[in-house]
């Protein structure tokens, strides 16, 4: 038995009380577990919904071994749940009351492609691939985006806010208080990185923002280098939390650049963390952000700002659900 199953049984011995059923501790706070394993094919994705996320682009990589419709496969799964508020037209929408949504793909030779500040798009993870395939640029916004779906033949669905962001925002409402609200636990953005058996990698972010954003708000996720970023020579970073502190320090890309210097995935997703709150100390109890990230050989890291932070990871051996360490 592999060192790091040892560390698994004995921790989940002494820790399983505490855990939801199927949750396993990845690593405790600012300890590195991870690193060392290595896996090929490997997926990761974030929070507890990158499980049938990353179910889907198991399958589709097994079945056509495309690991670009993988990962765009796999986060359409989330993209179509009632219950996620965070992703998808359900989610919650602006203070207008608006739902936009925003969505970047990534391959390992450096082609990308967003969109961001969409409306009316059920998949925005696939208008960003054609953005990728069948454009000469990386990122259409708001309307210029919805035209090229519309041109391209996505279907235009009516503006009409599911049952449950109806009465979230009738809620916000009452007080209307611009604070946009972050998820420290679960629901959040789905960040999905993935490597093929053939050592190749691919990535994909899909999310309908901040709840109650200001109109015209984008966030990290559409954003190449920080919501996700992907180089076939390193490995693979996404992000997820609030926006703002991950674009301020470019999260995914540093991760992979840190990488790039030798860091392990581990290392590269903690140096983050501590980056992101020495830029963001004021607000940073009120602040939760994480990332995942894989290198090249297939060992994986993971890290959030705050506690609760969960991740899918699928490779040949099984799948799991997995507890992000955290620094605060
Ligand atoms: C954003 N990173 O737009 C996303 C937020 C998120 O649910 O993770 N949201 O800032």
């Amino acid at each position: 038995m592999s060192n790091r199953r040892t560390f698994l049984k004995k921790t989940l011995a002494s820790t399983s009380l505490l855990l939801p059923a199927g949750l396993i501790p990845a690593c405790s706070q600012s300890q590195d577990t991870a690193q060392g394993e290595k896996f090929k094919p490997l997926i990761l994705s974030t929070w507890d919904h990158g499980m049938p996320a990353n179910d889907r682009a198991w399958k589709v990589l097994m079945e056509t071994g495309d690991l670009v419709s993988a990962v765009e496969e796999g986060v359409k799964v989330t993209e179509l749940d009632m219950e996620n508020l965070s992703v998808g037209l359900q989610g919650l929408p602006d203070r207008e009351g608006i739902p936009t949504l925003d969505a970047s793909i990534m391959k390992g030779d450096g082609s990308c492609g967003s969109v961001a500040f969409v409306r009316q798009v059920r998949h925005p993870i696939s208008l960003a691939r054609r953005v990728m395939e069948e454009t000469p640029h990386v990122m259409l916004v708001g309307e210029g985006a919805r035209q090229f779906a519309i041109a391209r033949g996505f279907p235009m669905e009516e503006e009409v806010l599911s049952p449950k962001a109806e009465a979230a925002y009738q809620e916000w409402k009452v007080e209307s208080q611009y604070k946009p609200i972050i998820n420290i636990e679960n629901h959040d953005t789905i960040g999905m990185i993935a490597l093929g058996a053939d050592g190749k990698l691919a990535g994909s972010c899909t999310t309908s923002g901040l709840a109650f954003k200001m109109h015209g708000r984008v966030g990290d996720s559409p954003i190449i280098g920080a919501g996700l970023y992907v180089d076939d020579e390193v490995g693979a970073a996404t992000a997820t939390g609030l926006g703002e502190s991950i674009i301020r320090i470019c999260g995914s890309f540093l991760i992979v650049e840190l990488m790039r210097q030798g860091r392990s995935p581990q290392e590269a997703c903690e140096e983050a963390v501590r980056r992101l709150i020495a830029k963001n100390a004021k607000d940073i109890k009120d602040i939760q952000a994480g990332f995942l990230a894989i290198n090249k050989d297939g060992e994986y890291g993971a890290f959030a700002v705050q506690k609760g932070f969960t991740f899918a990871r699928h490779q040949s051996q099984g799948k799991d659900l997995l507890q992000a360490g955290y620094k605060m």
